[in-house]
């Protein structure tokens, strides 16, 4: 499966900085969990979640495997991208391919590194950005809607559907307001998905500050804050910097670090929470004594989908999910002890699994 968080902003703002420090940790991690860079620019990460630990403890279980997410470390935009300045279509082709964007802002200042456009300002650095992807995506919608005009009017069903979403986006968009701000129902989100769209991507902003606001953030990352606020968007301040240090300290050491500098956890492990939630992800568990592991679902799945990530047989002769609230799985400590409150339920194919439901799935070959 694997969902695809894209790193993007202007050049010089310290993707690649943090890129590194994501991979790095993965790798100071490979020692424990399977893990795999799949190109130079992608990435895989373990999601932090400390509900994992609390599991296997109860259960005893031998390993603990997190579920992970994927980043991919695109290379910096200049305006005028959707023109095909700089490495514009290729740029624009990788955004496409993602499931999120993670926009990185600069905030920090050092007058050793140039920013491109010659100044600090994290918020019209957003803007410059998303308007690139706001510009090709309209073009992109103008050159389809005479096609769809013409197939709407012999009566195509899909082709009226879409003509109705576009007639939507196209005035948020002339209107300097990217796609994802369209007022869309659950029924219609299949085929506003199909548009493919760069701007209808879930967002979040990862403001760059300096090593000194770490953990406080600063002015100019504040000013990112509120303005996502206002968005309804998620927003998240760390120090690249600061992360690819934290990333190479043996684990013993890092600790210590993080509490020199005021941090509870490590900025990374909040951006990679925060970008499992802008997709939509939620977390099922598998507990038991060889390992407690982590799955990835979409919020919605029905119990055999859920059971088809693991395997495609679960899903075909799915029977029912034994199903424990991860909660209750905690409080009456494990899984014989739900069973005799009553707490462990069964199960059947129409089920919505929640998040930190701990499953056991029943099905026959
Ligand atoms: N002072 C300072 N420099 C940073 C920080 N983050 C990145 N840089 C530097 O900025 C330069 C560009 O960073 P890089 O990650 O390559 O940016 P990219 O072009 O967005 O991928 C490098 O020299 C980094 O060391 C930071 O938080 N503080
Ligand atoms: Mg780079």
């Amino acid at each position: 499966m694997g969902f695809k968080c894209g790193i993007v902003g202007l050049p010089n703002v310290g993707k690649s900085t943090l890129f590194n420090a994501l991979t790095q940790t993965a790798a100071a991690q490979a020692a424990n969990y399977p893990f795999c860079t799949i190109e130079p620019n992608v990435g895989e990460v373990a999601v932090p979640d400390p509900r994992l630990s609390e599991l296997a403890a109860i259960a005893g279980s031998k390993e603990i495997i997190p579920t992970r997410l994927t980043f991919v470390d695109i290379a910096g935009l200049v305006r005028g991208a959707s023109k095909g300045e700089g490495l514009g279509n290729q740029f624009l082709a990788h955004i496409r391919e993602v499931d999120a964007i993670a926009y990185v802002l600069r905030c920090f200042e050092d007058d050793d590194i140039t920013h491109v456009e010659g100044r600090i300002d994290p918020l019209s650095d957003a803007e410059t950005v998303e308007t690139e992807l706001m510009v090709a995506d309209l073009e992109s919608l103008e050159k389809r809607v005479g096609a769809l005009e013409k197939r709407a009017r012999s009566n195509d069903k899909e082709a009226k559907e879409q003509l109705d979403l576009v007639n939507r986006v196209l005035p948020l968009l002339r209107d300097g307001k990217p796609a994802r701000l369209a007022k869309i129902a659950e029924d219609e989100r299949a085929a506003f998905d199909a548009l493919n769209l760069l701007t209808s991507k879930p967002v979040l902003y990862v403001s760059n500050v300096d090593e000194g606001s770490a953990a406080t953030g600063n002015a100019f990352s504040a000013r990112v804050d509120e303005s996502a606020k206002a968005e309804g968007a998620v927003s998240v301040a760390i120090s690249a910097r600061i992360e690819s240090e934290i990333a190479v300290l043996p684990e013993d050491e890092r600790k210590e670090y993080l509490e020199a500098l005021g941090l509870e956890q490590p900025g990374l492990d909040r951006l990679i929470n925060a970008g499992y939630q802008l997709l939509g992800l939620v977390t099922y568990f598998t507990v038991g004594p060889k390992e407690t592991r982590a799955w990835t679902i979409e919020r919605g799945t029905r119990a055999p989908q859920a059971a088809g990530v693991i395997h495609s047989d679960f899903e075909k002769g799915f029977i029912r999910a034994e199903t424990i609230a991860y909660a209750d799985y905690v409080t009456l400590k494990g899984e014989t002890g739900a069973k005799e409150a009553g707490k462990m339920r069964l199960e059947g194919k129409d089920y919505v699994v929640a998040d930190g439901d701990v499953l056991h799935f029943r099905f026959a070959n």
